[in-house]
């Protein structure tokens, strides 16, 4: 097939799977091409992916940019050079409607367009009364819609009133990349928390810091572990909370513990040092971050939100009520001091082997973008 996917180049889960999902369906022999406005954040490992970075600089004219249209535009360029038969757009805004715009200015056989929801783009966007009608017509127009999770297809049918088929695919990642540590690289804890006890814990907690993170949460989990246990805690990413949060320690007096790693792109070699995962999201689809702690045999805790029941069993970690610091801080406490953290390593190492491996989910998207074409021919 002749495909083009559409996402955003940041480290945020919706970018990463165009980008892995583009990577892997170019390794499977397709023509791919990856449409964003910045060089993807992570190595892709497909020499026969096409990758177009459209600029999304503030316009002289305009005063700032109109990322939609320039999207579009180079959509319908690509799509006439390449003759491209699938758009396929990661996160609905904008790309749904730069996707839907460039099927209509590619005139009576247009490519099929797939809409990608993420997460946010339903909870948040789709909740807004100023961009809701926009965003229920462009994906009830789509060809076909795919969610991460049960929770988002829900969602997405409540939100914006699609009546056909919502297919649930979930993230996927790399289990060769992503996986656990051999042994604890104690010189590398000690490079960040000097004099550290070789058997302190270790927690981490990778995200953007935006406000549906919570973030100042973890900080509150860390200092209540921290009567018991003598904890430290990496949180790796960035965003506009992470000085809210930074302060946060220092009020708490527990910034010695506690080290703020800013984006990385080094992250399984940080998130398989650690002894748990730590999730405070308000919400997740998903939540791609502890599927790849998992895949590291890192158990995960957090909140009982959103599609995180559907990832995070009771065999590999534990979700609390919302928005319980102090029920948090107790099964970290409990988790820790547990024999069966072990067991439960195994376990989310291999519940991320057996069900997330990339192949089944490339399966999923090819399977789906056959049918798309198949129904096409049938009009
Ligand atoms: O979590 C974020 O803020 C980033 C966001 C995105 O749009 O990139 O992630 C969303 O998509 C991921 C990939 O499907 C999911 O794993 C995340 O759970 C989801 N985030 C939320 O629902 C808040």
């Amino acid at each position: 097939m002749r495909i083009g996917i559409v996402g955003f180049p940041t480290p945020g889960g919706s970018g990463v799977v165009a980008a892995e999902l583009a990577a892997g369906l170019a390794a499977r022999g397709h023509a791919v091409h990856l449409l964003t406005t910045g060089t993807p954040h992570r190595e892709l490992r497909a020499p026969s992916l096409r990758v177009h970075v459209v600029d999304a600089a503030p316009h002289p004219v305009l005063g700032h940019p109109d990322v939609a249209l320039a999207l579009a535009s180079r959509i319908v360029d690509v799509a006439r050079q390449e003759g491209l038969e699938i758009v396929n757009v990661h996160y609905a805004a904008p790309h749904a409607l730069s996707a839907f715009l460039a099927a209509r200015a590619l005139g009576p056989s247009p490519p099929r367009v797939v809409v990608s929801l993420h997460g946010t783009d339903v909870t948040r966007l789709g909740a807004d009364p100023s961009y809701r009608s926009a965003l229920s017509f462009l994906i009830c127009t789509a060809d076909a819609v795919t969610v991460p999770s049960q929770f988002l297809a829900d969602q997405a049918r409540s939100v914006f009133e699609i009546e056909g088929s919502v297919d649930v695919i979930p993230n996927f990642v790399d289990v060769e990349r992503f996986r656990p540590a051999e042994k604890r690289d104690i010189e590398f804890w000690r490079t960040l928390f000097p004099g550290m006890e070789p058997e302190a814990p270790l927690l981490v907690h990778v995200s953007n810091f935006r406000p549906i993170k919570r973030t100042l949460d973890l900080v509150e989990v860390l200092a209540r572990v921290r009567r018991r246990l003598p904890a430290r805690m990496i949180l790796v990413g960035d965003g506009p909370e992470r000085k809210r949060t930074e302060a946060r320690a220092w009020e708490l007096g527990i910034a010695d513990a506690v080290r703020f790693l800013g984006t990385t792109s080094d992250l399984a070699s940080i998130v398989r040092q650690a002894d748990l995962f730590v999730v405070t999201s308000e919400s997740e689809s998903f939540c791609l971050a502890a599927l790849e702690a998992l895949a590291c045999g890192v158990p995960v805790i957090g909140y009982r939100v959103g599609g995180l029941p559907e990832l995070v069993t009771e065999e590999v970690g534990r979700l609390v009520p919302p928005f319980s610091v102090e029920a948090l801080a107790g099964a970290a406490i409990e988790l820790l001091q547990s024999p069966a953290r072990a067991e439960m390593a195994r376990k989310a190492r291999a519940r991320a082997e057996a069900q997330y491996r990339p192949g089944p989910a490339l399966d999923r998207y090819e399977s789906l973008f056959r049918r798309v074409l198949v129904e096409q021919e049938g009009r």
